[in-house]
């Protein structure tokens, strides 16, 4: 540490002891971005493009103090001089360049690429702002902006430069670096493009802002809400920024390395991360057409550099362009794109096989599939709904395109950092192995009758639950009993994820107390998730919420025995403060709808035992710990699509044929509710689970009901629970995001 504490001399003129939190984060950083760059990069002839449009990387000074292997010294020195990693950690601004699972995945995905040595970067745009923040005032969801880039921060300006052609101007790119280490290894490089006129003063009034002065916020938000023209329009001005960068940073990084282009496949291979990358395709044929190469050739060039990856089946997240935003944006790609769906069309006529359909809409998954060489889901069940219902017509054409990928986590951050005493005690039984080779982990299952394992399990877990109960104090003002059970969902606030379906657990559960029947030990629900700007029903879903954590809190004959809270803006942050506390992971999406989830493994990991329904990943979590260690509820994947095909889902009818549902549902605009919330937002959203439901909340409310009284019921046998825990623990290897990542390259990257 020697040369830390020069640093911070040299920095500051005193002394460690003598400096603010600031004054040594930034000392910190500075620090660990020359120890990383000393480390050097992985290098190798072909190398693996990760393109998205999100990397929800969280804060990186623990992750990569850990990953550089001197986290424990660093802390060590800085307590001998008084100060806390902790707090200086809490100095740290927070990047939120993703919406949640999809941009974590590619997060974790950079770690694992790193740790295993491989040749590879991510490629991505630099928002200002990321994601806004969340504020709750009066029940309601605010969005402010979230600034997080600051003088010194671990972006690292480059020198690389582009020229980015739209209809009318060119926009010129700068590239960043954030250094990302391998766990014990060496590091790769996360590619952030920039404008150099980005201006966030132009934002007021919330996070609004001119949505057409495409100069200036091109790269100010992630996401800009899409609910009109101009903010659609917007995303695809950021797309093809973000890939035509790509692209030709990978045609010079190629052509450097000695390639021919003609050669393109043996130097880079492209994993496009959903669609929002996809227009790399024609943007590759494209500047390939500009070094003289053909359009077959350079097609056929592309078709062995892209793969593909999906991430959903919701028909709305499914990207369809109309043509003629192309034509206003990137006039140059229409006729590329044009020619590749003339070649699709000759081949294969049938309509739900065309890019371009006959509205006029360019379907990005369509043209990703047909000029790409793999297409993976994200979990097995996903894959298998891929193939046999929503891209089957592709599935009968390409069936040796399609693969599954199931997702996983980096157990560096989820395990070694976030529950650093759990990670200490494995280690004390099992040793440090598991940390390189997630599956030793199954040698914990051998203690499963190990009375002091056990024992031990639940201490562990009771001490994170009274630092949780610290967190949720500072973040909302509420104090949560640390001897209650802890019931979390944390995730995208989405009608398909059903927090809704909790909510009305709770209201059941609320209304038995008062009714006189008490549980055996009070619960905690806990609640964190972010609302789209525009996406009125998952707002009025919060607004319930908050409304309900209000009603009970006032309520004297309950809130001994229950308690409801709904953490503010959260985050990566707060998801490493909450997990390694919970008890019980809710994983409720409506089977079919959830791809994979990833929360579910982070769960697990940490000793939570999972309440779900037999959807994503969670069917494979249920295949490996076994009925005994999770609780499934709720209508197969196969029963909710053919109600989809059918159509004969009517929620009033079960509203109508069920006395306890009815009830349940009223309460939502009962007369206490409505003295707390906002009429107009309770009975939206009471209509809507009336006259809709499109997710079916109210098919599965009464499983979920009856499991869910069960879980509480076994959790009060401690011993069994703990031998729950284990299990989960001891299975969790499999979704390491270092097994993923090794089966990308064994199957779709292959290199060396
Ligand atoms: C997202 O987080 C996911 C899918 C999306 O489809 C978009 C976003 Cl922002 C366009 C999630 C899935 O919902 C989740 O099941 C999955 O685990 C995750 O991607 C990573 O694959």
């Amino acid at each position: 540490m020697e040369a830390l504490k020069t640093m911070i001399q040299d920095m500051f003129g005193k002394d460690c002891s003598a400096c603010t939190n600031q004054e040594v984060y930034e000392a910190l950083l500075t620090y660990t971005k020359k120890q990383l760059a000393a480390k050097g990069y992985h290098e190798g002839k072909k190398k693996i493009y990760y393109i998205s449009a999100e990397f929800l990387i969280g804060k990186l000074l623990s992750n990569n103090l850990i990953n550089l292997g001197i986290y424990d010294e660093v802390a060590e020195f800085l307590k001998e001089s008084g100060k806390s990693l902790a707090e200086i950690e809490s100095v740290e601004p927070e990047p939120s360049l993703g919406n949640g699972g999809l941009g974590r995945l590619a997060a974790c995905f950079l770690d694992s690429i790193a740790t295993l040595g491989l040749p590879g970067e991510g490629i991505g745009l630099n928002y200002h702002l990321g994601l806004f923040k969340q504020v709750f005032e009066n029940n309601l969801q605010h969005e402010v902006p979230n600034p997080w880039i600051t003088p010194e921060s671990w972006l690292t300006a480059t020198d690389v430069t582009y020229m980015v052609p739209f209809r009318g101007f060119s926009l010129k790119s700068t590239m960043y670096n954030i250094d990302v280490a391998g766990y014990e290894n060496k590091a790769i490089h996360l590619r952030l493009f920039d404008i150099d006129l980005a201006d966030e003063s132009m934002v007021h009034d919330g996070i609004a802002f001119n949505k057409k002065d495409i100069l200036h916020n091109l790269t100010l938000f992630l996401y800009p809400d899409d609910s009109d023209e101009d903010g659609r329009k917007l995303r695809v001005y950021q797309q093809y920024f973000m890939v035509s960068n790509a692209a030709q940073l990978i045609l010079d990084e190629a052509v450097s390395k000695g390639s021919n282009l003609h050669d393109l496949a043996d130097y880079a291979v492209v994993q496009i991360n959903d669609t929002h990358p996809s227009m790399i395709i024609p943007e590759f044929i494209r500047l390939l057409g500009e070094k003289g190469i053909g359009f077959d050739e350079a097609a056929d060039i592309v078709s062995h550099v892209c793969a593909y990856t999906n991430h959903t089946i919701l028909a709305e997240a499914l990207e369809k362009w109309p043509i003629h935003y192309l034509e206003d944006i990137v006039p140059q790609l229409v006729p590329i794109i044009r020619k590749l769906d003339e070649k699709v069309k000759a081949k294969y006529p049938a309509e739900n096989l065309a890019i371009i359909d006959s509205n006029n809409l360019v379907h990005m998954a369509h043209m990703d599939i047909h000029y790409g060489f793999s297409i993976n889901g994200v979990a097995a069940l996903h894959t298998e709904i891929l193939k046999n219902s929503e891209l089957h017509q592709f599935y009968e054409i390409y069936p040796e395109k399609f693969n599954n990928k199931t997702n996983g986590i980096t157990f560096r951050r989820w395990l070694m950092y976030c529950n650093q005493p759990l990670a200490k005690y494995i280690s004390s039984l099992i040793g440090d192995g598991y940390k390189k080779n997630a599956d030793e982990l199954k040698k914990l299952l051998a203690f499963k009758d190990d009375q002091k394992v056990l024992d031990q399990l639940l201490a562990i877990k009771a001490d994170a639950k009274k630092i949780c109960k610290d967190f949720v104090l500072e973040n909302t003002g509420v104090e949560i009993d640390e001897n209650s059970v802890f019931d979390i969902q944390i995730k995208r606030l989405h009608e398909y994820k059903r927090q809704q379906l909790n909510a009305l657990y709770i209201i059941y559960k609320y209304l038995e107390i008062k009714g006189g029947k008490k549980p055996e030990r009070p619960i905690t629900f806990i609640f964190g998730a972010k609302a789209a700007p525009a996406y009125y029903i998952a707002k009025d879903i919060i607004h319930l919420l908050l409304t309900l954590e209000t009603l009970i809190q006032n309520d004297p004959d309950v809130a001994p025995y229950m308690k409801l809270v709904m953490v503010e803006n959260y985050n990566v942050s707060a998801a490493e403060k909450l997990i390694p506390a919970c008890d019980i992971s809710e994983q409720i999406s409506l089977a079919s709808k959830e791809a994979s989830g990833t929360g579910n493994m982070k769960f697990m990991l940490n000793g939570a035992v999972t309440l779900g329904t037999m959807d994503g990943a969670n069917v494979e979590i249920s295949e490996l710990v076994g009925e005994d260690n999770i609780y499934i509820f709720g209508e197969s994947s196969d029963e909710i699509i053919k109600h989809y095909e059918k159509a004969d889902y009517n929620s009033r009818a079960i509203y109508e044929g069920d006395a306890d549902i009815k009830k349940y549902v009223d309460f939502i605009v009962s007369e206490p509710m409505l003295k707390i919330g906002k009429e107009e937002h309770l009975r939206n959203f009471y209509n809507e689970l009336l006259n809709k439901d499109w997710f079916m909340t109210l098919l599965d409310l009464k499983d979920y009901i009856k499991v869910k009284d069960q879980v509480f019921a076994d959790y009060e046998d401690r011993n069994a629970w703990a031998k729950k825990m284990l299990v989960n623990i001891g299975e969790a290897g499999f979704f390491s995001s270092d097994r993923t990542i090794e089966q990308y390259n064994k199957d779709i990257w292959h290199l060396n």
